[in-house]
């Protein structure tokens, strides 16, 4: 899949406010690969592609982790965080996409240990685009361009302390993340 029929999908698919943060996420994971040295292509196609499936039938995707056998755990926590796992298939199911770009797709919400640099990439450039406004993301841009997987952690941190703020359930996969990031030199 090139990149303009990756934007002409997520064009028709998104709404228009979730299509200005895909650009955004276009852009700073662009800067970001070429900063860290990685495939600005995969990374540009990867962004493009990360939220696909974050409007999807909620139901459709349940279904999906079950079929695919993807983490049951996930059927117990905020359908919010389907949307990357089974985005990744979906988009594999339907389209020729490198194995790297459909890893990027799949981690971008929870991360996971061991992230290899263009899944991190993706991973902080969703958090850290142009149009995200939050208290503490001036950091968070700052961090990114001195060392990618201290801006992992930090967005690691700013999730936790966001979920903790809203009472809701924290998927373990991303305290796993945050503790290996953390022992991370
Ligand atoms: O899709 P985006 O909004 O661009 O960003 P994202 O893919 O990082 O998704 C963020 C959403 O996922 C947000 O509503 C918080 C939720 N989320 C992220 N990590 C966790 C989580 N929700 C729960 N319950 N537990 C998590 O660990
Ligand atoms: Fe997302
Ligand atoms: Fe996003």
């Amino acid at each position: 899949m090139t990149y303009e029929q990756a934007q002409a999908l997520i064009e028709r698919t998104l709404p228009e406010k979730r299509y200005i943060h895909t650009l955004g996420v276009v852009e700073t994971a662009e800067r970001l690969a070429r900063t860290y040295g990685e495939d600005v292509d995969q990374a540009r196609l990867a962004a493009m592609l990360h939220d696909y499936a974050k409007y999807h039938d909620r139901d459709e995707m349940r279904q999906i982790v079950l079929d695919e056998h993807l983490d049951p755990l996930l059927l117990e926590f905020d359908d919010e965080l389907l949307h990357a796992p089974v985005g990744a298939v979906l988009l594999d199911r339907a389209y020729d996409l490198d194995a790297e770009v459909i890893s990027a797709i799949k981690n971008h919400t929870t991360g996971e240990p061991g992230m290899s640099r263009l899944d991190q990439i993706l991973f902080v450039a969703d958090a850290i685009e142009p149009n995200r406004r939050y208290p503490g993301v001036d950091v968070l841009r700052d961090l990114a361009d001195v060392s990618l997987e201290a801006a992992v952690v930090a967005t690691l941190r700013h999730t936790i302390d966001y979920l903790l703020k809203k009472s809701v359930r924290i998927f373990p996969q991303t305290i796993t993340t945050y503790n290996y990031y953390l022992n991370t030199p």
